[in-house]
């Protein structure tokens, strides 16, 4: 597949006519497709298209704006298997979980369609009879999305739909991991109708295509999904800009939090899909599972034996649990910690590894690395974002050591705690730092009108997906006399 951007409604090569690779990680040899090199003209050349169609499009009916996204989203419908396939060919995910990615992303845009319809402001009462006030939302400009390869179609659906039906238009810059999917879908946007410029796609590398993005100063919106460190820069430069939206939603050191009335079934199932599914690789994979020392023997037991079965190969056969890292350097810092764990004297019981033999040679297939570890505060593997299967079981003798415990590390983003004991639960809810927390659940799943994202290093709390409409839009105050003469709140005189 050859790539290109979109710009201005037409599909274009970067200006030298660069272009990169993407890679089947399952199969190294295997070219997906490739992707324009953008740099700093060809950014130029999309926000020069995205400002130019600002004022028609925020000027454009809301219910209208919503449309455009309705009618994309029976597009992908049509659709959705070929999208799936191509993505577990561009990155490694499972058929069942790439469905799912899509299946999300329809969710996005189905219900920001929805919302078109909803209010969008309120009416509020004024101290004097003759006024009426109200609180209006305006769009903000031109928005950036920055994305990720994990989530491909749904994570840039949660930033486009919410920006672009408010009124804003966009620019997104997609994961250089994942051109293919991303260009798959803009080919959908161009099909669905959307006037030229209002959704914009342009291909290339953080340094010289996301880092101008996000330096020009005619952006209003800074829309991010990725590492911490990459969100940091970005907030930082976003400060230069006078009234910038920011909003970054940037990993975690996630956690299942197992009580000692915990249903070992649950807990079990539990902490195998947060762990596993996508090899690790959501920003709300869990990598510790915090466990009450009544229940540690027959968790660990349990969960170890489960990891030694977990199927690993292929992304595009149904029964495989976990496809490939995404690239080498993701393997080698799995490697990296792995060795980190055993020198801070972690006890491991499942030796994880890159995987050699022939099924797995030609990809970046891993296998499941489990320590037990007491906690520790100073430890790097246990504090820090290893997004690979690496999990270690950290035992605590009370809910009031689990909850110290999982607050311990400078994340905040997903937490889960099994238990049949509802008031531990509240106590959980109300005491740990998440954005996303669940009772007898994994830490994964979340659906898209629920808010997303987390707090401390893992995000600003503003969220994406549905709540993003407090990022894409300003509130502003709109008032109205209906009297014959001035009256003023607050007592004041206006008489000359
Ligand atoms: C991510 O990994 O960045 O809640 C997003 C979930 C998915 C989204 C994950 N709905 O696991």
């Amino acid at each position: 597949m050859e790539c290109k951007n979109l710009i201005n409604g037409k599909f274009t090569d970067s200006h030298t006519g660069k272009v990169f690779e993407s890679r089947n990680p399952a199969d190294k040899n295997e070219i997906i497709g490739t992707a324009p090199q953008s740099d700093e003209t060809d950014v130029n050349t999309a926000v020069d298209a995205a400002l130019n169609a600002y004022e028609q499009w925020r000027n454009t009916s809301r219910i209208k704006r919503g449309e455009f996204l309705d009618e994309f989203a029976q597009l992908v419908k049509q659709n959705r298997e070929e999208l799936a396939i191509l993505m577990s060919n561009e990155c490694g995910k499972g058929i069942n979980e790439s469905r799912a990615d899509v299946t999300e992303g329809i969710h996005m845009a189905q219900y920001v369609f929805g919302t078109a319809r909803m209010p969008y402001g309120d009416v509020v009462a004024s101290e004097i009879a003759e006024k009426d006030s109200f609180m209006r939302r305006k769009p903000k400009g031109v928005a950036t999305a920055i994305t990720p390869w994990n989530f491909p179609f749904a994570i840039p659906l949660w930033l486009i739909c919410p920006s672009v039906l408010e009124g804003n238009t966009i620019i997104l810059k997609p994961s250089s991991e994942t051109p293919c999917v991303a260009y798959k879908m803009s080919e959908y946007f161009n099909k669905a109708g959307f006037p030229p410029g209002v959704i914009n796609v342009v291909y290339g590398d953080g340094k010289t295509c996301g880092n101008v993005l996000v330096k020009d100063q005619r952006i209003n919106v800074a829309l991010f999904v990725g590492s911490a460190s990459v969100g940091a820069s970005i907030k930082k430069l976003s400060a230069e800009h006078y009234d910038r939206m920011c909003a970054c939603e940037m990993g975690g050191k996630n956690a299942v939090i197992i009580l000692e009335d915990a249903n070992m079934d649950i807990a079990l199932n539990a902490a195998i899909t947060s762990a596993y599914k996508t090899t690790g690789q959501r920003c709300t994979s869990a990598s510790r599972m915090i466990v009450h020392e009544k229940m540690i023997d027959e968790f660990t037991e349990g969960f170890v034996s489960l990891s030694k079965k977990i199927n690993i190969g292929s992304p595009l056969n149904e029964d495989v649990f976990m496809g490939p890292l995404i690239n080498d350097a993701a393997v080698k810092k799995f490697e990296f910690y792995n060795q980190l764990a055993k020198k801070e004297g972690a006890n491991v019981l499942l030796e994880g590894e890159r995987l050699t033999d022939n099924k797995y040679k030609k990809g970046h297939f891993v296998s499941p690395f489990v320590y037990k570890m007491n906690h520790n505060q100073e430890s790097r593997v246990l504090n820090e974002e290893v997004f690979a299967p690496h999990v270690a079981i950290i035992p605590v003798k009370d809910l009031e050591e689990a909850i110290a415990v999982y607050n311990s590390t400078p994340y905040g983003l997903s937490c889960s705690v099994i238990t049949e004991d509802y008031r531990k639960a509240k106590e959980i809810r109300d005491r740990c730092e998440y954005g996303l927390g669940y009772v007898n659940l994994p830490t994964i799943g979340a659906e898209v009108h629920l808010p997303f994202g987390g707090v401390k290093k893992s995000g600003t709390g503003l969220p994406s997906a549905s709540t993003l409409i407090d990022v894409v839009t300003h509130r502003t105050a709109w008032t109205i006399n209906y009297g014959e003469e001035i009256k003023m709140a607050q007592g004041l005189k206006s008489e000359v």
